[in-house]
């Protein structure tokens, strides 16, 4: 019998108020239910909502450096559980343990990055335009904030959210994927024990449903979301009509360019890592490779023998290199697109299938797939895919590169390998996307600095680093006038 959980509302664990619960599988082998979890309503919603807003106003005055030490603390928690963490997580969504051990690294390193900001939260001072005036800015916290994540950072993610949202005052309600709840329960339940206060962490599983009443709730003041495009336009019309502040992470569409002069043996490992580490499953997977014609056939070669050589399987075994799609929606989704690719008149050149034998059977294995002589123009060269499809383009110059690669709607992460500096630098400005990385796959952020997209893929803030306060704190402008006398400015310190 797999076990039941439960919603953390108000300080108390409880099941949704419907009772009801949805099953969660582990995609690498679907005969293993992990658990039945509250599949939740608007109801659950409003008592998580209530219940930060009543934890908001003690939380939002201790001294920040005091919730820092928990959230410091936190990180020791955190490193204590690394494993175990891990390894629930790999049987949750199936990328591989060393992949997951990072995933809770990226939240460790997340904890005491947020903590250490709690000493540094700065406002400005100013010179007042008038005698016998002081001027400055301190930060307020925002309130409540909801977070909705996705699945395939199931611990990094929500703490590159919660963290930072915590450390600067805020209370929050957190409703993971409904395809990682149980990362979600355990992320919440590290932070119980590190002692967050019960009321200033809630959590409420489940699906649609809850995600919509959480963003709907008229107690909830900021919604940072990660998802697809799509998701992110109806909550944007949402929090614009009732004036929530709102982050949003959505797609990409990856690009890696390679020109002529790339060391190719890098961009391999580059590539392998980009396009198929987390089975393609990254908001940040490289997904198309624009390459040089002069090094196209060689490289395109390369790619092949390391990509069919990777060992697919079950992330907790230990010589797993790539995991499964998360569950059958996505095995569709991608099938589709191979499908889409053929029509288009690409090449396929390998994979295409799903991966079968030996174990794989009762998951969702896709095998690494590669599509040549992709035009910018096609489906395959401007859709999210989310699974390990490499899309191809071919071109001739630095200049051919760059346009196609900001050819699409997106723009989150992008790469370029070249051993010419100049080349490099003028990348780093000619790309459109928030993350350009040189001599190194699209993939591997670092908790400490800003993260986000461009164009469709994000609405204009960052996580992670420092931005991210400017997020979850309200800037408020102080004047303290000590003269003694009514002071107008604008007035009485201009001649006429
Ligand atoms: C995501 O896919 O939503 O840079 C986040 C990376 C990771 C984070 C990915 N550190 O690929």
């Amino acid at each position: 019998m797999a076990d039941t959980f439960q919603n953390y509302i108000g300080g108390t664990w409880q099941p949704a108020a419907s009772e009801a619960t949805f099953a969660n599988v582990n995609p690498a082998r679907t005969s293993d239910v992990i658990g039945h979890f509250p599949q939740s309503s608007a109801q659950d919603v409003d008592a998580a909502a209530t219940a930060a807003r009543e934890a908001f106003a003690s939380w939002s005055r201790t001294p920040a450096p005091q919730r820092g030490e928990i959230l410091r603390h936190l990180g020791d928690v955190l490193t204590e559980r690394k494993a175990d963490l891990a390894r629930a997580m790999t049987r949750e969504m199936g990328k591989p343990f060393f992949e997951t051990k990072g995933d809770v690294q990226e939240a460790i390193d997340t904890a005491y990055y947020a903590a250490s900001e709690t000493r540094r939260l700065f406002g400005h001072t100013v010179p007042s335009e008038l005698p016998s005036k002081f001027n400055m800015s301190i930060r307020r916290p925002v309130g409540v904030v909801g977070v909705i994540t996705a699945w395939n950072f199931p611990v990094a993610v929500p703490t590159w959210k919660m963290f930072p949202a915590l450390a600067a005052g805020n209370t929050v309600v957190f409703k993971p994927s409904e395809d990682a709840p149980h990362s979600g329960m355990l992320l919440v339940q590290a932070m119980l024990d590190a002692g967050i206060p019960p009321g200033v962490i809630n959590l409420v599983q489940g699906a649609g449903e809850a995600g919509q009443a959480l963003v709907e709730h008229p107690q909830v003041n900021a919604i940072t979301f990660t998802g697809s495009t799509e998701t992110g336009s109806k909550i944007g019309e949402v929090c614009g009509r009732m004036h929530k502040r709102l982050s949003l992470e959505m797609g990409g569409k990856n690009p890696m360019i390679v020109m002529e002069d790339a060391d190719l043996d890098l961009a391999l490992d580059g590539i392998v890592w980009g396009a198929y580490g987390t089975t393609g499953q990254r908001c940040t997977a490289t997904s198309r490779l624009i390459i040089h014609e002069d090094v196209h056939d060689e490289f395109v070669g390369m790619i092949q023998a390391e990509a069919e050589a990777l060992t697919l399987g079950y992330g907790n075994d230990d010589d797993t290199e790539m995991g499964p799609l998360i569950n059958q929606a996505a095995l569709d989704k991608v099938t589709n697109y191979i499908q889409i690719g053929q029509d288009e008149g690409a090449t396929l050149l390998f994979g295409g299938q799903r991966a079968t034998g030996d174990g794989l059977d009762e998951g969702f294995f896709f095998q690494p797939t590669l599509f040549t002589d992709v035009t910018p123009e096609m489906r395959i060269a401007q859709e999210e895919i989310f699974g390990p499809v490499l899309s191809v383009i071919k071109v001739s110059s630095y200049e051919d590169a760059v346009e196609i690669a900001n050819s699409t709607k997106y723009g989150l992460s992008s790469a370029i390998y070249t051993q010419n500096v100049a080349r490099a630098f003028q990348a780093m400005h000619d790309i459109e996307a928030g993350i350009t990385y040189v001599n190194g796959p699209t993939i591997g952020a670092e908790a400490h600095m800003p993260f986000g997209g461009v164009k469709e893929t994000g609405n204009g803030h960052r996580e992670g680093g420092w931005e991210v306060f400017d997020f979850y704190t309200e800037t408020k402008t102080v004047y303290v006038d000590y003269s003694g006398q009514l002071q107008k400015a604008q007035i009485d310190n201009v001649e006429d």
